[in-house]
């Protein structure tokens, strides 16, 4: 049967793919699902220091597959948005691990508010991000009402929302949307390069600073900083910073481990 997840590791990197070229790699249930169990392997498994989310076919993620959403069986909407979106986004942002979307096509409705929900998002130049919610009359889900004023201030997020109209990747990534638009020629090498060069850093240390990220973003400074404290104390005690240490002080490079 043809999975509509297909995961490969290698060199501490797992890689998540969304197969279902046909429709875009659009998600029904079943994705959704297979998803959120490559997410949660992925996030179980210490020989996995990132994590990177791309697509299969021409199409990085079209959102909602809109042939379930129109079955005359068709769950309701609090439903699919729970179930396959909102837990994805929360795994994507609680893992604690670099997460690359590594955007090989099209990114529209969901698709494009999981691509943000990266660390890092680094996409074709020919890419087009499209929060295509307007054309149907529904808002920006899975968490794009939340994340697109954060990333580009609340007026160019409104005229995204609102017109629906495709942004390409180099103008995503000038308004800071997106990490970064590399050349499609280059683009596997750059995400080959990026994962390898995240898995050898101090996974740890990148995991408590994604969770400081995260809760910085819903803390005032005072509480924040008694956050960043307690998360340094624990971040201190890793093995990894036992060897950035002493690679400092003996001159050479390190070699993390991750924990
Ligand atoms: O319950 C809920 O619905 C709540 C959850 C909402 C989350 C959401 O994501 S809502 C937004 C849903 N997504 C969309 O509205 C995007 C729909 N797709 C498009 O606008 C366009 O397909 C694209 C702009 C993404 C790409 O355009 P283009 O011209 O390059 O390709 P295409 O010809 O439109 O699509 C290629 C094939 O993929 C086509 O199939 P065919 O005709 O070759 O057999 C098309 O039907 C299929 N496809 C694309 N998107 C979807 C889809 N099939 C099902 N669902 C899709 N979302």
């Amino acid at each position: 049967m043809n999975q509509s997840i297909v995961v490969s590791q290698m060199d501490g990197v797992c890689t998540i793919a969304l197969n279902r070229p046909e429709v875009f790699n659009s998600f029904d249930e079943a994705m959704g699902k297979a998803f959120q169990k490559a997410l949660d392997d992925a996030a179980e498994d210490p020989e996995v220091r990132c994590v990177v989310v791309t697509g299969n076919g021409r199409a990085f993620c079209a959102g909602q597959d809109l042939k379930e959403v129109t079955a005359p069986d068709a769950p309701d909407f609090t439903h699919i948005v729970e179930n396959t979106y909102n837990e994805s986004i929360r795994r994507i942002r609680n893992m604690e691990k670099p997460v690359v979307g590594a955007i090989n096509g099209v990114a529209a409705g969901a698709g494009a508010n999981i691509a943000l929900a990266c660390d890092l998002t680094v996409a074709k130049s020919s890419v087009k991000f499209i929060q295509a919610f307007s054309k149907i009359g529904l808002i920006p889900d899975s968490g794009g009402t939340w994340m697109l004023p954060r990333l580009v201030g609340m007026q160019r997020a409104a005229a995204m929302a609102f017109f629906g109209e495709p942004v390409l990747a180099g103008d995503a990534e000038a308004m800071g949307l997106i990490y970064k638009s590399v050349d499609d020629e280059g683009f596997e090498q750059e995400i080959t390069a990026l994962s390898k060069r995240l898995a050898s850093l101090p996974t740890y240390g990148l995991g408590l600073t994604k969770k400081a990220f995260n809760l910085g973003l819903e803390s005032d400074l005072s509480s924040h900083l008694t956050t960043e404290r307690d998360l340094q104390m624990k971040a201190s005690e890793s093995d990894d910073y036992a060897e950035g240490v002493a690679a400092f002080l003996e001159k050479r490079k390190p070699t993390f481990q991750g924990k």
